[in-house]
C-alpha cells in the first residue's frame, strides 16, 4: 500500500482531489500507418480523432444483430461480463467481446481499426479490454466523467498512459441518447482522484461510478479553456481517444437504444503489473492480463 509513493500517477490516495502533469508522450506516431500529419497532430493536441466513416453501413448491421444475439443470451445468466444498469435488471454492457468470434475479426483483424492505433503508440499492441455498451432506450443511465486510465492504472496496474481506445458508433449516436462526450487536451494532466478504493469495487463502479471520478473544481479547471465535445455521428463513425482523455455520458432518454462498442488496445511494451491501488487486480474480463499482441 506504501509503494505509492514512487508512482507519478498515485491516485485515490487522499482526501484532496488534485490536478497533476501527464508524465508520458501523447503520442510516438511512427510515419508507417494510415493516418497524416495533421491528424496525427490532432490526435496528439487534443487527445483524440474523429473517423466519421470508419465502418460501412452493412458492416455494422451484422456488428449490430450480433450484439443483440448476445444480449439477448445474456439476459438471464450471471455471466461475469454482463453488467446491469443500476437499480434494474436491464443490460448495460457486456464485457470480453473480443472473444467472441465476429468481434474478435473485427478487433483483431481490420486494418482500419487496429493500424491507426499502432500508428499513434508506434508499438504492436494487444487488446486490454472490449465491451459494447447497451444505453438501451429510456433506461440507459450515465457514465459520470473519468479518465479510463486512472481506474486501469489503481485497479489493474497498467503502468503508463501508452494505450488507446476506439469507441465505434453501432446505432447513431446524437443530443438525445447520450453521446460519448469528451473534453479536449484532458489527456495533459492527470487527476488524481480523492478517496480510497473499496474492496471489489468494479461490482458497483461499472453501473455507477463513485470513487476515481474527478472534483467538480477539477472539472471545471479542464474546461476552461476548452469546449466538451461530443462524439455524435452516424453508425460506423468512430472515435479514436487516449487513454487518459475526460470523457462521460448522459442517460438516454430517447425511445431509442445507442449501442456503442469499444475495444481498449494497450502497447506490448506496457503491460500490467500489480495494480498501484495495492489491492487484488480485477477479473480478466476487464483486464486481460496475458499479452496477445493482435
Ligand atoms: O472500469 C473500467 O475499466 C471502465 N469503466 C468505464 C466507465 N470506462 C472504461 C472502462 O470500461
Ligand atoms: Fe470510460
Amino acid at each position: 500500500m506504501t509503494e505509492t509513493r514512487d508512482d507519478v500517477y498515485r491516485s485515490r490516495v487522499s482526501e484532496k482531489c488534485e490536478i497533476a502533469e501527464r508524465q508520458d508522450p501523447t503520442a510516438r506516431a511512427s510515419t508507417d500507418g494510415p493516418l497524416d500529419g495533421s491528424e496525427i497532430e490532432s490526435f496528439a493536441t487534443d487527445g483524440f480523432l474523429v473517423k466519421e466513416q470508419l465502418l460501412g453501413a452493412s458492416e455494422v448491421r451484422s456488428l449490430v444483430k450480433e450484439a443483440e444475439r448476445i444480449r439477448r443470451n445474456a439476459r438471464d445468466v450471471e455471466a461475469a461480463g454482463v453488467v446491469k444498469e443500476p437499480g434494474g435488471e436491464t443490460v448495460r454492457s457486456i464485457f470480453r467481446v473480443h472473444r467472441n468470434e465476429v468481434f474478435k475479426t473485427l478487433a483483431c483483424q481490420e486494418p482500419r481499426v487496429v493500424d491507426p492505433i499502432r500508428q499513434l503508440l508506434d508499438s504492436d499492441v494487444y487488446i486490454h479490454q472490449s465491451r459494447v455498451n447497451f444505453k438501451p432506450a429510456f433506461d440507459g443511465k450515465e457514465f459520470y466523467w473519468h479518465s479510463d486510465f486512472e481506474t486501469w492504472h489503481v485497479e489493474d496496474g497498467m503502468p503508463r498512459m501508452r494505450a488507446i481506445s476506439v469507441a465505434i458508433n453501432l446505432t447513431e449516436s446524437n443530443e438525445f441518447n447520450g453521446p460519448l462526450m469528451v473534453i479536449p487536451r484532458s489527456h495533459l494532466k492527470y487527476v488524481r482522484c480523492a478517496g480510497a478504493t473499496p474492496e471489489d469495487h468494479y461490482k458497483d463502479s461499472l453501473r455507477k461510478q463513485e470513487y476515481g471520478v474527478p472534483s467538480r473544481d477539477a472539472l471545471e479547471e479542464l474546461t476552461r479553456e476548452e469546449r466538451i465535445r461530443a462524439a455524435k455521428g452516424p453508425p460506423g463513425s468512430a472515435l479514436f481517444f487516449e487513454c487518459n482523455v475526460m470523457h462521460g455520458s448522459a442517460g438516454n432518454l430517447s425511445p431509442f437504444p445507442r449501442i456503442g462498442l469499444f475495444i481498449v488496445y494497450n502497447s506490448v511494451e506496457n503491460r500490467l503489473v500489480e495494480p498501484f491501488g495495492g489491492i487484488r487486480p480485477r477479473p480478466v474480463f476487464l483486464a486481460e492480463r496475458e499479452v496477445m499482441p493482435v
